[in-house]
């Protein structure tokens, strides 16, 4: 059985009162570890102030992004060994955002994936196709193409630790989702690449959360598919409120 994993994505939002206040009302509240993992991934300048706040309870910091190198004059960018310093525990990578706004490529995602597991931290790599892909029937071959390139040159018992975000951009923050069943059809495709790729093991092991306007509304029916293992938030995740009653569906 694969635990659930729901993480909020705050994107470029709140100030640090509201980010703290948010984790003063959910740290407690969370289910325990060992029911589901609850994350929030935070803006930098949170991100030493939640982990402090929340050390000892169940609820976990994740950041947005990284950089791939450790150190050096890389202006403006933020590192793993700084992220790990400061006791995050997961990173989101890939995200269609930071692909489509920033020019992420596939590679910049799979170097900050090899980078994440140097440096301990749980990666959430994102992967999903535009509407014009779905339109044109290359979904299947599109994600299929992120993962492999996300994974490559990962060991199986790494493989294992990764989760898998698929988020169909035409989905995100537009309030359209995915059919559960449409999601699940994706997610299972994502498990047999895995499979293909790596191992029988990996491929059972690796966790793929589904993202894209999910909500306290639609969360039971997505997480109840045979293949999704959790959800990625993001507007849905900004209430405490919100998030608690995403993080009880993972239970
Ligand atoms: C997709 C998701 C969070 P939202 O980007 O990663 O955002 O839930 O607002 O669609």
């Amino acid at each position: 059985m694969r635990k659930q994993v729901i993480a909020g994505n705050w994107k470029m939002n709140k100030v640090l009162n509201e980010a703290e206040q948010f984790v003063q009302t959910a740290k407690n509240e969370v289910p325990s570890e060992e029911q589901v993992e609850s994350v929030v991934c935070a803006p930098y300048p949170f991100l030493h102030t939640l982990v402090k706040e929340t050390e000892g309870t169940p609820l976990k910091v994740g950041a947005q992004n990284m950089h791939f190198e450790e150190s050096g004059a890389f202006t403006g960018e933020v590192s793993p060994v700084m992220l790990k310093d400061l006791g995050v525990s997961y990173v989101v990578l890939g995200h269609s955002e930071r692909r489509e706004l920033f020019g992420e490529t596939d590679q910049d995602v799979n170097k900050k994936v090899h980078a994440a597991f140097k440096h301990d931290l749980t990666p959430i790599v994102c992967v999903g196709e535009t509407l014009e892909q779905r339109e044109n029937n290359e979904t299947m071959n599109h994600v299929e193409s992120q993962v492999k390139n996300a994974l490559d040159g990962l060991s199986d018992e790494q493989v294992k630790q990764v989760i898998i975000a698929y988020e169909p951009i035409w989905a995100i923050g537009t309030g359209k989702t995915s059919s559960a069943e449409d999601a699940n059809e994706v997610c299972s495709h994502i498990r047999n690449v895995v499979r293909a790729f790596s191992s029988e093991e990996a491929a059972e092991a690796v966790r793929i959360q589904y993202g894209g306007s999910v909500k306290p509304a639609n969360v039971d029916e997505l997480l109840n598919q045979s293949d999704i293992d959790g959800a990625l938030v993001g507007g849905a995740s900004m209430e405490a409120d919100s998030f608690l009653k995403l993080v009880e569906a993972g239970k």
